[in-house]
């Protein structure tokens, strides 16, 4: 198992398993990674104490991966017009040795990428605009179910680690979820032409606010050309229902993220129409109960747009 201080990155404590550590590297290498001279390292290094940790006098400089992250960090504000001194300022504390003992729970990130592990740095610094930019980059490189099953609930699940620990970072979950919620919703293309002539209703579960992965949902499946309707966090059961009876949707899909507001009765509340309607029960909020027989569980996302769409559309050729 990987011990702490040799991790790659431990800003947020985030973790590969069984990942070998990222060797360092000298000079001449980090110089040409970011684009500047040799001489500009050892100015900052000088300068703002912008060099490597484990340097000792009269051995090669080597750079570890933190140490290159911190230059990255100063590379990346200078790029948005900060000053030398407020680009250091920013990478030394955006990327500070941690002081605060990890809580266990933080330590591991299963599956975490390295976009997922610049995600989390950014969104402890509070960087909107880097944070923004690397979910752009998630969605156009893999799309939004890689996106947030790769790189958005590691971070996710590692900042709701730190909260359950200590009460703290409420502000950067709270940044986080906005962003991705942009990113989500910028990613959902407008269909005109939907391929499902009956839309899919989205929606949470009444009192349910956890309604994130509805719009991840949603965005899948609108570059499926499958149509939604969304109608976000906690819809109240008569709302559903209201909705239900004035549009017959193809299908229902109910978010539950906490079991408190997993209440199976609110499926029976849905009205029967004309024309069927297929209901899907998501998240852990529905975990620990028995859904009703026509209704039918999901528990990835991948999975529930593969589901959905064959569903709606019939599976495409
Ligand atoms: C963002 C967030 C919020 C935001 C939600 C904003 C929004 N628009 O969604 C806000 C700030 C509103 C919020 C509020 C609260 N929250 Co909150 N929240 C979170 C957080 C950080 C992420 C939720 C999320 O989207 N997770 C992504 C999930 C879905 O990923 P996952 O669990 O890894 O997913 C698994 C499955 O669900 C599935 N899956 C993932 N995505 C998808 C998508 C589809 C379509 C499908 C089918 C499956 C699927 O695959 C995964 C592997 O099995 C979680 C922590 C966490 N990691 O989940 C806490 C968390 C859920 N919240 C928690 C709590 C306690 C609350 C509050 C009660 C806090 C408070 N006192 O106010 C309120 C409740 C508000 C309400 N009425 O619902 C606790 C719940 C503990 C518990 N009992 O289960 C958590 C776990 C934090 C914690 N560490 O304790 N929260």
């Amino acid at each position: 198992m990987n011990s702490v201080a040799t991790g790659p990155d431990s800003m947020l404590g985030i973790t590969l398993q069984g990942e070998v550590p990222e060797p360092s590297l000298p000079v001449a290498a980090v110089a040409r990674r970011l684009g500047v001279a040799p001489a500009t390292l050892r100015t900052w290094d000088r300068r703002y104490g912008l060099g490597p940790r484990g340097h000792t006098t009269g051995r090669h400089r080597r750079y570890s991966p933190d140490d290159v992250a911190r230059l990255e960090l100063m590379q990346r504000a200078l790029l948005r017009g900060a000053s030398p001194a407020e680009a250091a300022e920013y990478a030394l504390k955006a990327h500070a040795e941690p002081e605060i003992p990890k809580p266990k729970a933080v330590e591991e990130v299963p599956d975490g990428s390295t976009l997922a592990k610049g995600l989390g740095r950014a969104a402890l610094a509070m960087d909107t605009p880097s944070v923004q930019q690397l979910l752009i980059e998630a969605i156009e490189a893999d799309g939004v179910v890689a996106c947030w099953d790769r790189v958005v609930r590691p971070v996710l699940t590692a900042v709701a680690g730190r909260w359950a620990h200590s009460g703290a970072c409420v502000e950067v979950e709270h940044l986080l979820n906005e962003c991705v919620l942009a990113a989500m919703i910028a990613a959902t293309p407008l269909l005109t032409r939907a391929r499902n002539p009956r839309p899919v209703l989205l929606s949470c579960a009444p009192e349910e606010r956890h309604s994130l992965p509805l719009y991840v949902l949603r965005a899948a499946l609108a570059r499926r050309e499958v149509g939604t309707q969304m109608l976000g966090a906690a819809l109240p059961a008569d709302a559903l229902a209201a909705a239900v009876r004035r549009t017959a949707p193809a299908a229902i899909v109910l978010w539950a993220q906490l079991p408190r507001y997993g209440d199976p009765a609110v499926f029976q509340r849905v009205p029967r129409t004309r024309q069927k309607t297929r209901m899907f029960g998501c998240g852990p909020g529905w975990a620990a109960v028995q859904l009703p027989d026509q209704v039918q569980r999901l528990d990835a996302l991948a999975e529930a747009v593969d589901q959905i769409e064959a569903v709606v559309v019939g599976v495409r050729k």
